[in-house]
Order: structure tokens, then C-alpha cells, then sequence
């Protein structure tokens, strides 16, 4: 039931289905507290994917640069702590691809509407590259872009579908990965958007 992406990437297809509707109305409750907003690249433009956090800490993009902040700078306020459901579900799926003992400190929420992109880039704004991350993918499917550890290395296309994991550590932690624009669609539970969440353990 884990596929195998390469080298310290699995996939648990559908692994997250049995918790869709917790998932759902977990994020929903964190949004109505830390608004999703589309940030702003350092380089001036807003993401076409809208952002939000929780966790002890929250990933941020603006003028100044990405990092990862301990408060929502829109309302100052800390960020929604991680549901500990979300906690639990995310060391187990970890487990299951060999990283154990994984206690994530962040979660960013992305919502991903019909058009919206994630061009190649790696996540190398945590402190600690040792430990994995972990993605759940929820709504519209996407296809996930999986390069190399150079940015010019030919990447991979990975569809994502509605409760799909992911977890990527190790040899696979630095590569190059992006999400191709989302085709339009209707998802039964939340309509034209993908949304995916990603734990990490940040600080
Ligand atoms: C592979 N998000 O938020 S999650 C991101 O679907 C991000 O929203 C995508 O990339 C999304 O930074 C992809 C899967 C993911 C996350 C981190 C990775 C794949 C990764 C780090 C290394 C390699
Ligand atoms: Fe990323």
C-alpha cells in the first residue's frame, strides 16, 4: 500500500480518507482564524495558491523574503495551534515510510484554485533537513512536479488525489518539486479547490 516515488519518498494513496471529514472541518475552523491570503513573493507577486498556517510556527512570504514567523502578521495574533489529530496522523504516516519519531511544529495550509500553480522550488526554510515532511492532499486532484536535486534536472509528473500522503525525507528532502496549474473541476466536498497540507517540522 506505500508506493515507492524514489529514494525516501512514498506515497499512501488514499491514506488519509478515513479522517476526510475531521480533516475538513479541522481546516475549515483554522481558517476562520487565520484567514487564507495570497502572499507576496519577495520578488512582488502574489502567489496565484492561497496560504494559511498552524502550528507553533507559520511559513510566510513578503517583500523581505520567506521565513517562518510564530504569529499570523495580518491579526498579530500566534498562529492555530496543530490539531493533535493532524499530529498523530502525520507520525504514523511517517512511520510508515521509515522516519520515526516525527512531531511536526507547522503546518501550512495551501488552497489551490482552478489555474493556480506552484512553480519549482525547493523547502529549505526549515532549520532541521533531517526530518521529513508530510503532505496531504484534499479536493480536486493535481499533478505534482518531482525534480532533482539541481533545478534543471528532469522532474517527474505525480497525479495527487483526494486523500493521498506523502512523505518525503532523506535523500529526498532537498529535491525540486512544484504543482502544475489545477485543472478545473468539482470535488464532492469542496468544489473547484484543491487543498494541501504540509507538515514540517520548522524550527
Ligand atoms: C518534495 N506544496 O507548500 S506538497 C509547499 O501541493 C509545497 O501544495 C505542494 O510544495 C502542494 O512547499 C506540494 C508536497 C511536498 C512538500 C515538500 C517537499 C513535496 C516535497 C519537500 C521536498 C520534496
Ligand atoms: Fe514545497
Amino acid at each position: 500500500q506505500r508506493e515507492s516515488l524514489g529514494p525516501g519518498a512514498f506515497v499512501l494513496r488514499r491514506g488519509a480518507l478515513p479522517d476526510e471529514a475531521a480533516l475538513l472541518s479541522a481546516v475549515h475552523e483554522l481558517l476562520a482564524r487565520a484567514p487564507l491570503r495570497h502572499m507576496v513573493t519577495p520578488g512582488g507577486r502574489p502567489m496565484s495558491v492561497a496560504t494559511s498556517n498552524c502550528g507553533a510556527l507559520g511559513w510566510v512570504s513578503d517583500l523581505a523574503g520567506y521565513r517562518y514567523v510564530d504569529r499570523d502578521p495580518r491579526s498579530g495574533l500566534a498562529w492555530p495551534s496543530l490539531p493533535a489529530s493532524w499530529l498523530r496522523l502525520a507520525g504514523r504516516a511517517a512511520a510508515e515510510a521509515g522516519f520515526e519519531g516525527f512531531i511536526p511544529d507547522a503546518c501550512l495550509i495551501n488552497r489551490y484554485e482552478p489555474g493556480a500553480r506552484l512553480s519549482l522550488h525547493q523547502d529549505r526554510d526549515e532549520r532541521d533537513h533531517t526530518a521529513p515532511i508530510v503532505s496531504v492532499s484534499l479536493g480536486l486532484p493535481a499533478v505534482f512536479l518531482f525534480g532533482g536535486l539541481a533545478r534543471t534536472d528532469r522532474a517527474t509528473r505525480v497525479p495527487l488525489a483526494h486523500g493521498d500522503i506523502v512523505v518525503w525525507g532523506g535523500p529526498a528532502r532537498l529535491r525540486y518539486h512544484g504543482v502544475l496549474p489545477l485543472q478545473p473541476g468539482h470535488h464532492p466536498l469542496l468544489g473547484n479547490y484543491r487543498i494541501n497540507l504540509t507538515l514540517r517540522r520548522a524550527g
